[in-house]
């Protein structure tokens, strides 16, 4: 069964989303964005304000499939939204939360049976090699800086933009909620860092400084709270070029004004193979910077 003392397989993080959404039904639906490559589903949970005006968060896990802190953290901010709802700020009420905690499912799945360091999907649509890397898939500046035409590389970027039904089916999913989404957050590991649009070139979006205060707040409280200390930047000048990604798009195409990334710990003592022990303690900080988050979108 579901715990948060292992990394769990699919079925079992897709049956945990379901039984909340039986146990919880006057606030929780689970949905299904698109199929992957393999036909597994891209498999969300909405947890709904009642406010029927609510502003929504968006967040995503798994994009790589050897980061397996990404979907552990997402399941537990899941579950302090749901089962510890009597527990959280009066404003974290107040927004929609649309929560994807595998968006690489087949991915996710071989890094579980046959390679535990596998990061790409596993298209098989081209000649060479398996995979394209769903973070150089979306469509806004694709092709460009840090991002490979070859298919055996880590960071290939697919044939065309959204090539991929996983990078497709979440742009689809996000355009169409567009209006209400005022927080796209994904997340990856390793590294301890809050990245800040854009990622394709050192380029600052006109409102960098409203993302960087609501981010410094952030990290301030994952380390206040007893957490890791992260540090906060632009994609380019804290990490690398990285063109395609999908919080570009999300910031460029969609216009969701707090756009960002997280690499989540360690800083590459165990990098990718983050020891189960961690799980809950990233999570719990993780949650606290979703709070800050959340607070700059609601009055
Ligand atoms: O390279 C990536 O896709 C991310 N780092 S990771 O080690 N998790 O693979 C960084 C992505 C930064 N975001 C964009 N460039 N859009
Ligand atoms: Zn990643």
């Amino acid at each position: 069964g579901f715990s948060f003392d292992k990394y769990n397989r699919l079925n079992v993080i897709h049956d945990y989303l379901d039984t909340l959404a039986n146990n919880y039904s006057d606030i929780v639906t689970v949905g299904i964005m698109g199929y992957s490559h393999e036909k597994r589903p891209l498999k969300y949970i909405k947890i709904s304000s009642s406010n029927p005006n609510a502003k929504a968060f968006f967040i995503d896990g798994g994009i790589h499939a050897r980061e397996w802190i990404s979907p552990a953290a997402t399941l537990y901010i899941v579950k302090e939204l749901v089962e510890n709802r009597h527990t959280l700020p009066a404003h974290m009420l107040d927004l929609d939360f649309y929560i994807l905690p595998v968006l690489n499912p087949d991915g996710y799945e071989y890094t579980h049976t046959s390679n535990r360091l596998w990061r790409k999907n596993r298209s098989r649509a081209y000649m060479g090699c398996r995979g394209v890397d769903l973070n150089r898939n979306f469509g806004f500046k694709w092709g460009g800086k840090g991002t490979s035409g070859s298919s055996c590389s880590e960071i290939f970027r697919g044939k065309k933009p959204f090539s991929e039904p996983e990078s497709q089916a979440v742009a689809e999913f996000i355009s169409s909620y567009k209006n209400d989404i005022e927080v796209y957050l994904s997340l990856h590991s390793y590294s301890q860092l809050i990245l800040l649009p854009y990622g394709y070139d050192r380029i600052y979006p006109d409102d960098f400084s409203d993302l960087k205060a609501v981010s410094d707040r952030a990290a301030a409280a994952m380390l206040q709270s007893g957490g890791e200390s992260y540090t906060v930047g632009n994609t380019v000048d804290i990490l690398y070029e990285a063109a395609g990604g999908s919080f570009d798009w999300a910031k460029a195409e969609a216009g969701i004004k707090y756009s960002l990334t997280f690499e989540l710990r360690d800083t590459g003592r165990y990098g990718f193979l983050l020891p189960a022990k961690q799980i809950l303690p990233t999570s719990k900080e993780v949650f606290e910077a979703v709070k800050v988050l959340a607070s700059a979108v609601t009055s």
